[in-house]
């Protein structure tokens, strides 16, 4: 099976510059990168690095994974965010998944061996908000094992099932999409144990209301589309 990687950045240069090396990109076919529109040297780094940039016409992240859905040939698709989350030494991880059969394969902040932004923390509301989120998706939806991280976005999909989903998210909620289709559709969810680290720089993107409020409308939609959508 090919793969492909697809960096996701939106003024993300601080990150870039500290992980990039780290990058496994060996066995990779195709590497791209979508940018939202970066302004901070983003763009010029990746250009230097000779990274294929796409570009979105709408805005949003769920839009740039589908820019890429579009814009690439790999039989496997993994997203990769260089914030600082997300550790690159999970990329060959979540690529052998699907090679041994995944239809999805996620990097979990809540299994026992991960770990995630807000563990040192006593009061954990983000993790306690995904949680829930993912609790209602497994209860409502899911005939197999248990997927105990369905909102984090560090994840391969294979093309063909990317492609059967027929996402409409625009925004962040786009991987609670993805699991809560791919668990309707009885699909192979396979996940590894992330460690979760500290955004390097920058500033993020996802804003607690307004994404919270995204996976709201999301459980809400999917509740009345039933397989609908289906391609
Ligand atoms: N291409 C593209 N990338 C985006 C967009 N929005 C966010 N990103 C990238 O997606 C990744 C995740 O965004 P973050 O702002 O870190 O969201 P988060 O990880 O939920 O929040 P933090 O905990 O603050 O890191 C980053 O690499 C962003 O640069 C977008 O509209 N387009
Ligand atoms: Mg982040």
């Amino acid at each position: 099976m090919t793969k492909t990687l697809v960096l996701l950045t939106l003024n993300e240069i601080a990150g870039l510059k500290e992980l990039y090396d780290q990058i496994p990109f060996e066995g990779i076919d195709e590497v791209v990168a979508v940018d939202g529109g970066s302004t901070d040297g983003t763009r010029e780094f990746l250009k230097e690095k000779g990274i294929r940039i796409l570009d979105q016409e709408i805005k949003g992240r769920g839009e740039a994974f589908r820019v890429a859905l579009r814009n690439t040939t790999g039989d496997i698709l993994l997203y990769f965010s260089p914030d600082g989350n997300e550790t690159p030494s999970d990329i060959p991880k979540l690529f052998e998944a699907i090679e041994k059969g995944s239809d999805v394969a996620i990097a979990s902040r809540f299994m026992k061996e991960s770990r995630n932004e807000e563990d040192d923390h006593f009061f954990r509301p983000r993790a306690w908000v995904n949680r829930t989120f993912t609790w209602i998706a497994n209860t409502i939806w899911n005939k197999k094992n248990y997927v105990t991280d369905t909102i984090n976005g560090y994840r391969a999909i294979r093309r063909n099932i990317f492609n059967k989903l027929n996402t409409d998210e625009r925004r962040f909620p786009i991987e609670y999409q993805i699991s809560i289709r791919s668990m309707k559709l009885n699909l192979n969810i396979s996940e590894i144990p992330t460690i979760e680290g500290n955004r390097v720089g920058g500033e993020s993107k996802a804003e607690s209301f307004p994404v919270g409020w995204g996976h709201v409308n999301v459980l809400m939609n999917e509740l009345g589309n039933g397989v609908r959508w289906v391609r």
